[in-house]
């Protein structure tokens, strides 16, 4: 039997053997990977474990809140404050961000988390996910505030994710192509499963949210119309159709075999860009497509180029297989 690599030899080969990522970085990604393991138990109890159901409140994007998306980001936060690798943190859950108390020393780090994406899943046991990005403080000697955050996605150090589905699993980029661990639960720990993760440039499956598209503009009414018209239609071939409605579990159907993913724009909420937020969903996953070999634009440009003006901001989202993301990327330029 091939010898089996773990999460931590692997991270520990990045920082010694590639000299790719700094110790703390890599203690950082451990961390990570232990809560999302801490996360997985507590959602795979389900009913069990008294976690389903709202928990009564509402978060900043005015979503009612489940209890498991509490739970999921209060194990991020407890994990992460004392190590020493992070100066703060920001979730989706949260209005603001979390700076390291005075009490623990203050690291080189940011992490910005979506504590447990797709929630409305939860109640109806389908796959859902952390999904989380580390960006660098920038190089000056004042506090951490949340303009420190602000960058534009390409100065990410690492990004990920941790599906919750049939089996648990984390993946990865640190900046040198996409890996895959899944989680022995027998060991408790992420065993590397796949390496160097490529989409295929080509793919006869979309995932959109079909049920909007009195709303879409033109250049995506256009695009999901061909697609529909199959082979008789310009594309010359047929189209499937997938939409979990959880854009972990979609995006990584899509860095497993290929995909176009999209959440575009709509005439719904015009003033804003999007649904999904730039900092801790878009960022960390058109960074881990674009490592894959795919791509991710906002329909006009690239999505890891844009500088984000507030921390919750929303952006429009195309991702995945690199031809397609560019025939829609033409269309919109077309108008
Ligand atoms: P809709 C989950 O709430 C989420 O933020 C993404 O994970 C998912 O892709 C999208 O929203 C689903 O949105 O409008 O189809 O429920």
């Amino acid at each position: 039997m091939s010898q089996r690599i773990s999460l931590t030899r692997y991270l520990v080969e990045k920082q010694r053997v590639d000299g790719h990522i700094p110790s703390q970085l890599r203690l950082l990604l451990e961390v990570v990977a232990r809560s999302c393991k801490s996360i997985s138990h507590a959602v795979n109890k389900g009913a069990l474990g008294g976690v389903l159901g709202t928990a009564g409140s509402e978060n900043v994007q005015g979503e009612v809140q489940k209890k498991l998306d509490i739970i999921a980001n209060e194990v991020l936060i407890e994990a992460n404050e004392w190590g020493g690798h992070l100066a703060a943190m920001a979730s989706e859950e949260m209005d603001s961000i979390y700076v390291v108390p005075n009490r623990y020393p203050q690291g080189e780090y940011l992490l910005l988390f979506d504590p447990l994406d797709g929630s409305s899943n939860i109640d109806v046991n389908v796959s859902i996910g952390t999904i989380f990005s580390v960006l660098k403080m920038p190089e000056d000697d004042r506090g951490v505030d949340e303009g420190d955050f602000l960058q534009p996605g390409h100065k990410q150090v690492a990004a990920g994710y941790c599906v919750y589905g049939p089996q648990t699993t984390l993946v990865l980029t640190v900046g040198d192509g996409v890996a895959m661990f899944t989680l022995d639960r027998e060991q408790g720990s992420f065993v590397l499963t796949q390496e160097d993760v490529q989409i295929p440039a080509d793919t006869k499956e979309f995932a959109i949210n079909m049920s909007n598209m009195r709303h879409w503009d033109a250049p995506v009414k256009r695009y999901i119309d061909e697609c529909l018209q199959g082979k008789e239609g310009p594309r010359g071939k047929d189209f499937n159709m997938r939409w979990i409605a959880s854009m972990v579990a979609d995006v990584h159907r899509i860095l497993t075999r290929g995909g176009i993913f999209m959440y575009p724009w709509d005439k719904r909420e015009p003033d804003k860009p999007g649904k999904l937020r730039l900092m801790y969903e878009a960022n960390p996953m058109s960074w881990l497509v674009e490592q894959a070999g795919g791509a991710a634009t906002n329909g006009r440009g690239r999505i890891l180029d844009i500088t984000p003006t507030k921390l919750h901001e929303r952006v429009s989202v195309i991702l995945g297989s690199k031809n397609e993301v560019e025939r829609v990327t033409a269309y919109h330029r077309e108008g």
